[in-house]
């Protein structure tokens, strides 16, 4: 593989076990997938059987006789270790593999291994987004989801794992649990989605392949993704919006994933009407919440099936291998950066004043969180975001008497 558009010249999307072929097929029915080649793959060939996609393969049906393997990771194990050359040719014919599947049960826990295995031998790059289930699912199935983690971590290029229970922040207390797993199914696809963007053509701004190379390279712990979808009917200020739902995004675990990232991946993907503006505020806002020396690769793509709308994908990334003197740079740095904030351009950000005791702290006036607005539409006025404080929209200065 030599640059950035022979990784994103056929991404393949797995979803394995029950969780992975309902997450696939929410993606399948996405209209922004075009390009995606979207596979199915379980030991349970009555849940295979139900799915839409297009793309299914019952996997060991032979031994297992189609019935899944109700919670045992050794027998999710056998089943993909006997299928090691479909897995292959799966894996051969794909530029980038991209793994999902909910870990906790036999299949996905057991299986996931395998192919993590298979994709080393081939040398072939693979991502895996994988969910921790909730915490309500007992003791056995998060300790089974822990385990299959360890195991995964030192042969994953990149693995993340998100944990279920982040999704009860978008979640009302009385939703039934169908409804939590339909939001997990759509959380990780708009995920996915977002992922391949980042390697796809990246016709405004191209992803740096060396960069996206040594950041594969290296030993991560887990890591984070947030996503953000606005479209027109948001307002005038779709980019702010959506850069609100990254950071409010329940599967990337709050802004301080931002903070501690060692390198972090963004991509910025919109229709034709995508203005260089936004993909320049996008990036800066981001930018202006990391630590200084993260490593930042980035991507913009502008794509007709996203025409009206701009979603911003990021990954947090965390190294395993970083010296300590590199965390306590970065640990006397966070302290002045504000929780949530987005500020426009990195460069106009104020140097924190160096002060006494006795002297008054400036105002944490820089959050312009749209709070309980967030998800409602604008209320204009003559072209004005009212559910915007005044204070902010008018970009008044307090003054500190000076
Ligand atoms: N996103 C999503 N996750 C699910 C769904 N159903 C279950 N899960 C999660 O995925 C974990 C594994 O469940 P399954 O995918 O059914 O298990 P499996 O890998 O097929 O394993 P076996 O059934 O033992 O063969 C569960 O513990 C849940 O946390 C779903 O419909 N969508
Ligand atoms: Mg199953």
């Amino acid at each position: 593989m030599e640059n950035i558009s022979d990784l994103a010249s056929k991404i393949t999307v797995l979803g394995i076990g029950s969780s992975g072929v309902k997450i696939a097929e929410r993606l399948f029915h996405m209209p922004e997938m075009l390009g995606l080649e979207i596979i199915g793959m379980d030991t349970d060939a009555n849940s295979l059987g139900k799915s839409s996609l297009a793309n299914k393969t019952a996997i060991d049906s032979e031994w297992r006789g189609g019935y899944g393997c109700g919670g045992d990771v050794i027998k999710g194990q056998r089943s993909f270790s006997r299928e090691r050359a479909r897995i292959r040719s799966i894996i051969e014919s794909a530029s980038l593999l991209i793994v999902t599947g909910g870990l906790g049960g036999g299949t996905v826990t057991g299986g996931a291994p395998i192919i993590a295995s298979e994709a080393r031998a081939c040398k072939k790059p693979v991502i895996f987004v994988l969910s921790i289930p909730f915490v309500f699912e007992g003791y056995n199935k998060n300790k089974l989801a822990e385990d299959g983690i360890k195991e995964l971590l030192p042969m994953a290029d990149i693995l993340i794992c998100v944990p279920n229970d982040l999704l009860f922040s978008s979640l009302s207390a009385d939703a039934p649990v169908e409804e939590a797993f339909r939001k997990a199914d759509e959380e990780i696809s708009r995920a996915i989605l977002g992922i391949s963007e980042l390697v796809r053509c990246g016709n405004l701004l191209s992803t740096d392949f060396s960069d996206l190379r040594s950041v594969l390279a290296r030993r991560k712990s887990t890591c984070g993704v947030g996503v953000g979808l606005a479209s027109d009917y948001d307002g005038l200020n779709r980019c702010h919006m959506a850069l609100e739902r990254v950071l409010s995004s329940p599967l990337l675990g709050g802004p301080g994933k931002i903070k501690n990232a060692h390198a972090l991946f963004i991509s910025v993907t919109g229709g034709s009407d995508l203005q260089i503006g936004e993909v320049k505020k996008a990036l800066e806002s981001v930018q202006s919440l990391a630590r200084k020396n993260a490593r930042m690769i980035i991507g913009a793509n502008t794509d007709d099936a996203y025409n009206g709308k701009i979603q911003i994908t990021l990954i947090t990334v965390n190294f395993e291998d970083v010296a300590s003197d590199d965390v306590e740079e970065f640990v006397s740095e966070k302290t002045f950066v504000q929780e949530s904030a987005i500020t426009a351009s990195s460069s106009s950000a104020p140097e924190p004043p160096l002060s006494s005791e006795y002297e008054q702290q400036e105002l944490p006036l820089l959050q312009i969180s749209r709070g309980i607005f967030l998800n409602s539409s604008p209320s204009m006025y003559d072209g004005l975001d009212l559910d915007i404080p005044t204070f902010q929209r008018l970009n008044l200065v307090v003054d500190k008497g000076d």
